[in-house]
């Protein structure tokens, strides 16, 4: 199908969508649910590699609703895991790779990811992502759980007369749990910008002055259709670029895929400790 059939169809009914996604994922599987999901942002993909061997990997383009991501040094590519630890088995759904705002296909080709991963059964979901670091205290190649976010796009997943809360967006139970296993790990305030631009060094100023820590292009929409749903949310930033301004060095994305890089033992070790526990 080509791509504006397929965006059609998600926009008519993007749960239906998802739905049947989901009901792919469990004939490809042959799992009748899974119960935790990661999204992988550019940066985390070669962290996939700690979780061990995957029972199955298949493209995203096999389930109804997906097109392929075009940005370089991501996937398309979706694996489900059974992580066994001390006996019991976790499935997890991977997706290597997400659809992002910026590309232009609307929020419900950037949430249809997480939908299905809900209607899979999933009921908690982590959403990864690199991040340009705005607090100064950062490092490149340092992990950041989202504690919070602001949403410069205010562009929203959902419509209509649907008031959800965002008090516990970022469920703190998550985050406790891997603060459980890393207990140096920082939390931090993300913005979600639309992109594809980087920012200016005034607008860094501004997201600084109001609050933020991190910035990307990515998570918030995700996060915001998941936690619609009724599933917990963590999510995780890699910090692999100073944000403009901070150092006076430019922004380059190749550098975004070498930092990612070096610290996917790290994140990628992160990840397989705790998601069984989620
Ligand atoms: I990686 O500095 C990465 N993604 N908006 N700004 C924005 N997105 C990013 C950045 C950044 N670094």
């Amino acid at each position: 199908m080509d791509n504006s059939k397929i965006i059609e169809a998600l926009d008519r009914d993007p749960l239906a969508q998802a739905q049947s996604a989901a009901d792919q994922i469990a004939k490809i599987t042959k799992k009748l649910s899974h119960q935790v999901a990661l999204v992988l942002g550019s940066g985390w993909i070669s962290a996939a590699d700690s979780l061990g061997k995957p029972t199955h990997e298949f493209s995203a383009t096999e389930l109804p609703g997906f097109i392929n991501p075009t940005v370089a040094g991501h996937g398309g590519k979706i694996r489900s895991y059974d992580l066994n630890t001390d006996g019991k088995i976790t499935s997890v759904l991977v997706f290597l790779g997400r659809t992002h705002f910026y590309e232009g296909l609307g929020m419900n080709a950037v949430c249809h990811s997480v939908r299905t991963a809900v209607k899979a059964g999933c009921k908690s979901i982590v959403l990864t992502n690199a991040a340009g670091g705005i607090n100064r205290d950062y490092k490149v190649g340092q992990p950041v759980l989202i504690r919070d976010h602001i949403s410069l796009t205010a562009a929203s997943p959902l419509s209509g007369a649907n008031f959800v809360d965002l008090t516990d967006l970022y469920s703190k139970d998550l985050r406790n749990i891997v603060k459980q296993s890393d207990s140096q790990l920082s939390e931090g305030v993300y913005v979600h910008w639309r992109g594809p631009t980087y920012e200016t060094p005034a607008e860094i100023n501004m997201m600084r002055t109001v609050g933020a820590d991190l910035v990307g292009m990515s998570t918030v929409p995700e996060a915001i259709a998941a936690h619609a749903l009724g599933a917990k949310v963590l999510a995780i930033s890699l910090v692999t670029n100073a944000a403009a301004g901070v150092t006076g060095e430019k922004l380059d994305h190749a550098e975004v895929i070498a930092a990612g890089k070096a610290a996917a033992t790290r994140i990628g070790d992160l990840l397989a400790k705790v998601l069984p526990k989620l």
